[in-house]
């Protein structure tokens, strides 16, 4: 199964994923935690140009994330996915369609188009949308990259853009209310993932 974390900054993906591997360590579920940009040797090299870089081109921003997607489908997520692990992945397409599209106004459809053609057509099985208030998400930062320190403006079209995608598709996405207390996001998290699992 495979499981996509998605939110503005600060939204909590990466202290729930930690908190939900050891649920499933502790009932002997395989799996693995990802993430884009940065799994891997190339993800790792790419997440350095984007986010420690100055000045990106944001056409050459949308090709490596695009990039990075390709190489982590092909090399770290299908395998796991065929080794029937349960793959936990930080950020994945969305994000494109969110943060290079409904905030920075690159054309949507065209970046879905891009995506599809990155993944191989691989979908997730279940999206969970850590939604709060950009305020809120980037007062829980404390080293901003180039990316969190764009202006508020930019945050908040990535949340209404989140929001947005999650009525689209909802069968796929879960959408959490990520401002509360961490063990009761992770909760919810783990609620929907035990669903998906059919447990
Ligand atoms: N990006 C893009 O533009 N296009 C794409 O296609 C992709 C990504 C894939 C990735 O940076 C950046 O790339 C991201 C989107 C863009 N940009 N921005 N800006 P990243 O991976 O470094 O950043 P991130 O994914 O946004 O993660 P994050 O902001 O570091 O946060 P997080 O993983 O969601 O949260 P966290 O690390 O678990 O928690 C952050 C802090 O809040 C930490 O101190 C926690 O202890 C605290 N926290 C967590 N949960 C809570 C709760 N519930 N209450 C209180 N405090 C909490």
């Amino acid at each position: 199964m495979f499981v996509t974390f998605e939110g503005p900054e600060g939204a909590g993906k990466s202290s729930v994923i930690r908190n939900l591997s050891e649920r499933l360590d502790a009932q002997g579920v395989r799996h693995l935690c990802t993430r884009e940009p940065g799994a891997g040797t190339f993800g790792k090299a790419v997440r350095s140009l984007l986010l420690e870089g100055e000045g990106i081109e944001p056409r050459a921003e949308v090709f490596l994330f695009l990039a990075d997607r390709s190489e982590h489908i092909s090399h770290i997520v299908r395998p796991a996915l065929d080794r029937g692990e349960v793959v936990l992945c930080d950020r994945h397409a969305d994000s494109t369609v969110v943060y290079q599209g409904h905030a920075r106004g690159f054309d949507v459809e065209l970046l879905r188009q891009w995506n599809q053609f990155a993944t191989g057509g691989l979908r997730p099985d279940l999206t969970l949308l850590l939604d709060l208030p950009a305020e809120i998400g980037l007062a829980r930062l404390t080293n901003k990259d180039r990316l969190d320190a764009e202006p508020l403006e930019f945050h908040q079209r990535v949340r209404q853009g989140f929001l947005k995608e999650a009525g689209l598709e909802p069968d796929r996405w879960r959408t959490v209310d990520a401002s509360r207390p961490l063990e009761e996001v992770a909760e919810a998290c783990w609620q929907a993932i035990s669903h998906s699992m059919g447990r």
